[in-house]
């Protein structure tokens, strides 16, 4: 099976990816770390199926969600068809998103303070949305990127505290960026608006802190379908959204 799935070892097929033994949330752990240090150094420390897991194209902290949720039998991993037991969604009756996330930063108007807030936006691809549907957009993994600046703690706005794990690292030579998501394997998803406070160092000169839009660590990751119900089931396919920005903000 390894040669249809490049990369991967026995011990993957299992879910123990970190190869430790178990399948446990650790895994889901390991994953979300292997992506912060590829985050920082560009060189990714999984090689099996290159992190891709949730199949959506790149290796984002999704794949860190998709692979708590596999614990709970809410995610299947892409080889759980070759045994037979998937339950994934077919995509005959999905409904496409028309509307897309963006994210833009605030920055508190008061100098001397090193903060910053983060809101995620939806955009819609058709003319005719309404408020409404403007609204339904709700993003399931979060990261960003910034020009300059070192980040010192990054408070998110939703879910009781600690439901939804906030990292942040720093790169060699200049920026920091931090990710979010639910890693518990609940696949949840949170609503559009203000979804994270960012302070940096003290002293940190806050207009050299902008969004790196450029950076494979500015994306925003969300369910395929916003009508998709995610459950054991029915398992919703998630997209990954680059670079977005609305402009004008920050
Ligand atoms: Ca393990
Ligand atoms: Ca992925």
């Amino acid at each position: 099976m390894s040669g249809e799935y490049p990369g991967c070892q026995e011990t993957d097929f299992q879910g123990d990816l970190d190869a430790n033994g178990y399948a446990t949330l650790g895994d889901a752990a390991y994953v979300a770390l292997s992506r912060l240090e590829y985050g920082v150094s560009g060189e990714n420390p999984i090689s099996c199926l290159e992190g891709d897991f949730d199949s959506d194209g790149s290796f984002t902290l999704n794949d860190a969600a998709f692979v708590a949720e596999a614990q709970f039998d809410m995610a299947d991993f892409p080889w759980a068809e070759d045994h037979g037991s998937s339950s994934r969604q077919l995509g005959m009756d999905r409904r496409p998103s028309t509307r897309r996330l963006s994210i833009s930063i605030t920055k508190k108007s008061h100098q001397s303070t090193a903060q910053l807030q983060v809101e995620v936006q939806a955009s819609h691809a058709a003319a005719s949305a309404s408020a409404a549907e403007m609204d339904e957009g709700r993003w399931k993994a979060l990261s960003m990127q910034f020009t300059g600046g070192r980040i010192a703690a990054v408070k998110m706005h939703h879910g009781s505290p600690g439901q939804i794990t906030a990292q942040h690292a720093t790169l060699r030579h200049s920026g920091s960026f931090f990710q979010a998501a639910e890693l518990g394997g609940g696949g949840l998803d949170w609503p559009t608006g203000l979804a994270a406070t960012v302070t940096f160092e003290p002293g940190t000169d806050m207009d050299a802190v902008e969004i790196d839009h450029a950076s494979m660590n500015t994306y925003v990751v969300q369910y395929d379908d916003p009508t998709c119900v995610h459950g054991r089931r029915s398992q919703c396919t998630t997209a990954v959204h680059y670079g977005q920005s609305e402009p004008g903000h920050g």
